[in-house]
Formats: C-alpha cells, structure tokens, sequence
C-alpha cells in the first residue's frame, strides 16, 4: 500500500468523526508516526513532525468539531510540506545540466526526461553521452534523443568523458545542453575525479544527483556525500512510482543540504515532474493543491454575509449566488473532503456535481419573476415544462430541484429561530458555503 493511501486512511479516521477531541488527534499522531515510519522516514524526523503537529494542534483553544478538523488537516498538510522539502523553480534560461548518480539510478532516462520536459517549454536540448564506462550506454542514450527529438553528441571510442564533453561544446548550439555521466557502484575517488574533470570542462550551471526512491533515508547521506565532491543544484529522485520508500528518500534529502528538484514517476518520458512540495504532499493526503483551496475558502467565507441571508426571503436567485460561490472552491469531491467529509464515495460527489450543472441551467431558463417567487413554480405544469425543455432536463429533474429548494426554505426558517442549527450553518457556511443540505 502507498504512502499517500495510508496518509488518507489515517487522516479519514479523523474527518469521519462528529467531533474530534485531544485523544483523537494523539491517535491521529501515532496512526502518523506508524505510516511514515513504514516508509522509511527517520524516526527523528517524524519523532520531530508528531511533536510540531500535537503542539500546534493542541495549544491553540479548543475549537468546535468541524473547524478543528480542518485545524488539523491544515497542520498535518504544512509540516508534512516541511517535511519533504522545498519546492524547486526548473531554469528556463540557457543553461548547461551535469547528470551524475551510482549505477542504475536512472541518469540515462532521466536525461531523456528532462529533454522532453525542457522541449515541452520551448527549448532547445542538446544531449551528450560522456558515459564511457558501460559499453551500451552511448547508444541507450543515441536511441533515446531521437525519442523525444534532441540533438545527441559523443565522439565514438573516446575514452575521457571530459574530452567527449569539450569536443561537443565547440558543436552544440541548443538553448538547454545536459551531459550523461556515468555511474559506479559507490561514490569512489575515480568517480569523485571524472566527475570533477567533466565538470570541470562542462561549467555546469546546475548539477543534478539521480537516485532511485527505493534506497528510502540513505538518500540524504549520498546527497550530502556528492554534495561534498561536486557542489549540487538538485536532486532527481526516480522511481517514485514503484518504491514504498519515496517519503524516506525525499524527506531525507529534505533534511540534507540538498534539495529535490525533479521525481520520476515511470519509464515514460512525460513522467518527470517539477518537484513541488505542496502539490505533491496535497496529492498525498488526497487534497490536490490543498493551499489554493484554503484560499479560497476564506475568500467565500468573506463574501457570504450571513446576516444578510437571514434578513431576505430566500429566492432562487439568492440560491443561484450560492451555487456559484460554491462552485468556485473547485471541484466538489475537495470541497466534501474539506468539510470533513472525505469519505463521500466516488460516485456521489459526480452525481451531485452532475445535478448543480443541472440546476444551473434550469436557473438559466427561468424568467426573473420566477426566480424571484418561486411559488410561481409550484405545481405549474406550463412552466416546468418549459424550464425542462429550456434546460435539455427532464421535468422530473425539475420537480425534483423545486423540492430541494423547498427543503432549503424550510432549512432557512429553522435557521432563522433557532440559534443552535444557525451556528452549525455559519460553519458549513465558512467551510464553502454549500448550499443548504443539498442532499445528494
Ligand atoms: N519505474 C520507473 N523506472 C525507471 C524510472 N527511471 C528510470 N527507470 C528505469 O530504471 C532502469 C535504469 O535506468 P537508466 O536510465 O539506464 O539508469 P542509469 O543510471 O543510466 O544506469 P547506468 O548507466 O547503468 O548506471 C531502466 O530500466 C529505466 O527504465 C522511474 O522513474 N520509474
Ligand atoms: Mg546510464
């Protein structure tokens, strides 16, 4: 099982609870602690997480259930950011890219990768095998530049890579050029030297270090021992996708003076991404861009006013604003796991999705009066006829939408005498304010 599987499991423990108190969240930590270290995280590191989460969790006062929920995930989600490191910035200038690593790391697909991925930007790349140690490395790589449409350049029977690497230069005109190295199976004084030679002719303005995610927290002490023989830009971690020890890889080389730079997620040559902290822990725990959504969260809870909804009979033009503000927290199933509800399946949060498009456009085909007394509606055939053939709906679809809105009013009254339900409201309000008990 993954990482981010087990991330999410823990987590929904949590969120699927009403209310969560200090016992739950001590539970979350230790359900935290167990997952991280079963994917080789150093124990210190997530002795060091579990401590920040539980003071940052505990010392601030006692929220009510839904907001601490989201208190937590919000924790949990910031120090596993710090965790697994900063987020790199790729250069989209012209530059020059040393590739270096122990054997069979990935280097020679990874150089591939990044071709395609700097081509994908618009620029040129120039690839030069200076792997003179492994007798088919220069052709892997030869059939590779064709693949994703690079330049290749080597001198065959050259046996000093520096010497492949000078007689390139003098050729290659391309915007990006990277440079094949070879690899061994330690860091030994002949690599630490060739390495330093082809460095040495190349000037490189990044040098990046390839290793494989399945070596788990050795990843920081190679990246820090390379570090010390030829000075790092980066770290590209492969193998993300088959390893249950990325978290130890990357949070290690988080913790080391490197940093990761790019992961390969598969053979392909699209699956290279520019390592982002945020996003890749936000996939993880199954909130995709997890920061933008808090955003947006503050910004909606900004611009719902509810004393002004208390004031106003509700309309269907007032429910109209509701959906859109809803809406726009993106999409729903994040919305659902942003209120605690991580858990609603699959199909349900597309089915509720489907029917808000749904009621979007049978808003659309009402007229203005309609939409500013909706018992214009009620039990009148002519016009929900000619809202369902307005809307491309069926006329079910809208008696059902007129009963929905119907339950919101009654929820508005309800809301509007009694204090407790308004509270709850006010929070579902804050947490995106969907509409009502849209139940789906
Ligand atoms: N699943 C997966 N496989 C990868 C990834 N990156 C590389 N590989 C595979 O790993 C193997 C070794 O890759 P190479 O690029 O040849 O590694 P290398 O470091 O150049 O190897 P040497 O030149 O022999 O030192 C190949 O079978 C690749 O297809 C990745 O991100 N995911
Ligand atoms: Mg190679």
């Amino acid at each position: 099982m993954d990482l981010g599987k087990k991330l999410r499991q823990a987590l929904s423990k949590l969120t699927n609870r009403p209310y969560v108190d200090e016992a739950d969240v001590k539970a979350l930590i230790k359900d935290l602690q167990r997952v991280l270290i079963s994917s080789d995280v150093n124990v210190k590191l997530v002795l060091k997480l579990s401590k920040k989460i539980e003071e940052r969790t505990l010392k601030t006062d006692k929220l009510e259930a839904l907001s601490l929920k989201e208190h937590v995930t919000k924790i949990v989600y910031e120090e596993l950011v710090n965790l697994m490191g900063e987020t790199y910035q790729p250069r989209l200038d012209k530059h020059k890219i040393l590739i270096c690593g122990l054997y069979g790391s990935g280097k020679t697909t990874s150089c591939a990768k990044l071709a395609h991925f700097y081509k994908t930007k618009g620029l040129s790349v120039g690839l030069i095998a200076a792997d003179t140690d492994r007798p088919a490395a220069q052709e892997q790589l030869e059939q590779l530049s064709k693949k994703v449409g690079a330049a290749y350049y080597t001198t065959k029977g050259e046996k000093v890579p520096a010497k492949i690497v000078e007689t390139a230069l003098a050729k290659a005109k391309e915007d990006v050029i990277i440079v094949d190295s070879a690899g061994r199976s330690a860091l030994d004084g002949q690599l630490v030297e060739e390495l330093r030679e082809v460095a040495d002719m190349l000037k490189p303005d990044e040098n990046f270090l390839v290793m494989s995610a399945d070596i788990g927290q050795v990843a920081g002490k190679q990246a820090t021992e390379f570090n010390e023989a030829v000075p790092l830009s980066g770290v590209l971690v492969t193998k993300m996708d088959g390893s249950g020890k990325g978290g130890g890889a990357l949070s290690s080389v988080g913790a080391s003076n490197a940093k990761i730079a790019f992961i390969g997620l598969g053979e392909k040559m699209g699956d290279l991404q520019v390592y982002n902290s945020e996003k890749f822990v936000g996939r993880l725990l199954g909130v995709p861009d997890i920061g933008a959504l808090m955003e947006k969260i503050k910004e909606i809870s900004k611009e719902t006013d509810m004393k002004k909804i208390e004031s106003e009979k509700l309309t269907i033009e007032a429910f109209y604003e509701q959906l859109k503000a809803a809406k726009k927290m993106g999409p729903l199933g994040d919305v659902f796991s942003m209120l605690g509800a991580a858990d609603v399946p699959k199909e349900v949060v597309q089915q509720s999705e489907g029917k808000l498009t749904k009621f979007e456009s049978m808003i659309n085909s009402m007229t203005k009066a309609e939409k500013k007394d909706a018992v214009l509606l009620k039990n009148n055939q002519t016009r929900i006829s000619r809202i369902a053939k307005g809307s491309g709906c069926e006329e079910k679809e809208v008696r059902e939408f007129l009963s929905q809105f119907e339950k919101m009013e009654k929820m508005m009254n309800m809301f509007k005498k009694n204090r407790g339900f308004r509270k709850k409201m006010e929070k579902m309000m804050k947490g995106g304010g969907l509409p009502g008990n849209m139940s789906v």
